[in-house]
């Protein structure tokens, strides 16, 4: 028996398979499982998930963004402790936020399934780092599986339900971009209703005390051994033998690249990572000339198999950064002498547009980093759509590292004192919400000397447009309470507060300049809806007149995507000309043009 049919029950309804996205099948897998709570907080590559929550009834599960991951975990532990089944989604660099949370949970136990997916994004196609999750996990002693396509994605969700509630543990389900934003066909089965059990009511379990703790941090290790003797003897630890000349023993989406490039070798595949399924891969590596660990970022698996005192290679010949593919494995398992080298594609003479990733025409953002570089602003940046600004021709960020930080940099760049310049934290409105206000209050409170920026698009631009507290909208699209910034702000004691419309650029200006001339902390609120969000704002486009244009190439500054060079010059210069097609007419060019050449097409 398989995993596909050790997991897939009752018998499925539907002959045919369903096309599915990773991310999709993996939210109807926890929907079949009869999840009752699922929440999260955008990121990709996993921000599909809980949004394909909204397919399905809310009277079977209510699925809700939450503020940030840790809070998302945090109800997921509360419904779970409450008798029902939960899950909790977000992106790798999530985990960190949440990590407070499982480090705790998993002493704690889970009660009803408790499932956690975590989607790492190796070669970093959308993040700040490319962490591997399954360190992390170990290092929480928190079972993880490890789907290779959206079939499995779907069947191991399930799966790890029964896991969670059987040895009374969170399970992690990992998966990655590759997987999580890839179609293939999923066999789906009906939903099986799980009663709710009653609330846990033993507090000498889900109190973390020290006592407590005590008592359950060896009860963890046994259970660990429990899951390793389970996995073990599980379908999800598949041996598919082959040539022994070599053997892989290999995880994931890896497992289909192994499958393509060395179809004939014997192959362990491990649908469980940890814990490691010990004996299988002892009796495994005793069965094979050369044992050949294929794993995508850390040495996860080649770490433990050597802890184990068996020898093995992997990361001597398949990379450990970026992500893998066919190519790849085909190099690594050359370059391991086990295959010819593979030859060198050939040379089409042409090279694709190298096109970096732009800003939107007409994004709010532009005009804001426009403004912070023309006073000359140090900018402690976030992560968001406006992180771009970082990159020419804004080049207007000095710092970005993770997601809520660019408050509390500015005021230890302020402490410093080493700068001149003003010091200006720029954070967007989902960051703020996510984790900038604790830092605007230790700044507050410490009497910082910075100038806060909150970029209020009204939407988490970054991920696709999701709705959050700011928005006042839920993830179904009800309304709720909308958060006031400017109210927030009052109430942790900022003095200095105002705030403008990034499109006029004149008061954008002065009053950046003159929040960073004022002593504490200011907090300038740039408010201008997404353009893009919620439905593509589409103003009358402006035009060059390019008879007045003087090619002083001021509006070049903004990196606008809809101007472009034209093929004349005036005093040996380029002249400018605006894509009307693109265009949304949001006047920023046209207000900065001291020729005054840009106007609306019909003016
Ligand atoms: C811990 C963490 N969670 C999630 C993400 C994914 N992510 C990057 S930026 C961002 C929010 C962007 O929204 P906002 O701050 O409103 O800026 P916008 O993109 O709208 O300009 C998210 C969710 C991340 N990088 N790190």
């Amino acid at each position: 028996m398989n995993i596909r049919e050790a997991a897939r029950k009752p018998t499925p309804v539907e002959e045919l398979p369903r096309p599915m996205m990773g991310n999709e099948a993996i939210a109807r897998g926890a929907w079949e499982a009869g999840v009752k709570v699922a929440a999260a907080y955008p990121g990709t590559p996993s921000t599909e998930i809980l949004e394909a929550f909204t397919e399905y009834s809310a009277d079977d599960v209510t699925a809700q963004w939450a503020v940030n991951e840790k809070v998302s975990l945090d109800v997921a532990i509360g419904a779970a402790l409450s008798g029902v089944r939960a899950m909790a989604s977000m992106k790798h660099v999530g985990l960190n936020v949440a990590a407070d949370a499982l480090m705790s949970q998993t002493y704690i136990g889970a009660h009803a399934g408790l499932v956690i997916v975590v989607a790492d994004d190796p070669g970093i196609h959308s993040s700040q780092n490319e962490q591997d999750t399954r360190i992390l996990a170990g290092f929480a002693n928190c079972p993880v599986l490890e789907p290779s396509d959206a079939q499995e994605a779907h069947d191991l969700v399930k799966l790890a339900f029964d896991i969670s509630e059987e040895f009374d543990t969170p399970v992690i389900v990992r998966s990655t971009t590759r997987l999580s934003h890839t179609r293939s066909p999923v066999y789906v089965s009906p939903r099986q209703e799980v009663p709710a059990k009653a609330f846990v009511n033993d507090s000498q379990k889900t109190v973390a005390i020290p006592l407590n703790a005590r008592r359950a941090h060896p009860k963890l290790i046994v259970r660990e051994e429990k899951l390793r003797a389970y996995f073990e003897a599980s379908p999800l630890t598949r041996w598919e033998k082959g040539e022994t000349r070599y053997g892989i023993i290999t995880h994931g989406t890896p497992y289909l690249y192994v499958k393509e490039v060395a179809p004939e070798v014997s192959v362990l595949k491990l649908g469980a990572s940890y814990p490691l399924a010990e004996s299988v891969v002892r009796d495994f590596a005793a069965s094979v000339d050369r044992l050949i660990i294929v794993e995508e970022l850390e040495p996860v698996i080649e770490n433990a198999v050597k802890a184990m005192g068996i020898q093995c290679e992997g990361k001597a010949f398949v990379p450990r950064c970026g992500e893998l593919s066919p190519e790849i494995l085909r190099e690594s398992l050359a370059r391991a002498g086990l295959m010819d080298t593979p030859p060198a594609p050939p040379d089409l003479g042409i090279m694709p547009l190298v096109r970096p990733p732009v800003l939107c025409a007409g994004c709010p953002h532009t005009s804001s980093y426009m403004a912070l570089r023309a006073i000359d602003a140090q900018v402690a940046g976030d992560i968001g759509c406006y992180t771009l600004a970082a990159v020419e021709p804004l080049r207007s960020i000095d710092t970005t590292v993770c997601m809520g930080a660019s408050i509390a940099n500015a005021v230890g760049m302020a402490l410093a004192g080493t700068s001149e310049r003003p010091i200006v934290a720029t954070i967007g409105d989902s960051t703020f919400i996510h984790s900038g206000i604790p830092p605007l209050i230790d700044a507050v409170y410490n009497k910082a000397d910075i100038t806060v920026m909150i970029l209020d698009n009204k939407i988490t631009a970054m991920t696709g447009g999701q709705d959050h507290p700011g928005t006042g909208r839920t993830l179904r699209g009800e309304e709720t309470h909308q958060i006031d910034y400017m109210e927030i702000c009052r109430a942790v004691g900022v003095e200095w507060l105002k705030k403008v419309d990034p499109y006029d650029v004149g008061t954008l200006y002065r009053t950046l300049r003159e929040a960073t001339e004022y002593k504490g902390v200011s907090v300038v609120v740039g408010e201008r809806p997404c353009v893009l969000d919620p439905v593509r704002i589409k103003g009358e486009p402006l035009s060059v007149n390019v008879d007045n244009c003087v090619a002083c190439q001021s509006c070049m500054n903004l990196g606008c995507p809809s101007i472009t060079w034209t093929d004349q010059f005036h005093e040996g210069h380029r002249k400018v000309k605006i894509d009307t097609a693109t265009c949304i007419g949001c006047t920023l060019c046209a207000q900065i043009c001291p020729s005054d050449c840009i106007q609306p097409v019909n003016a």
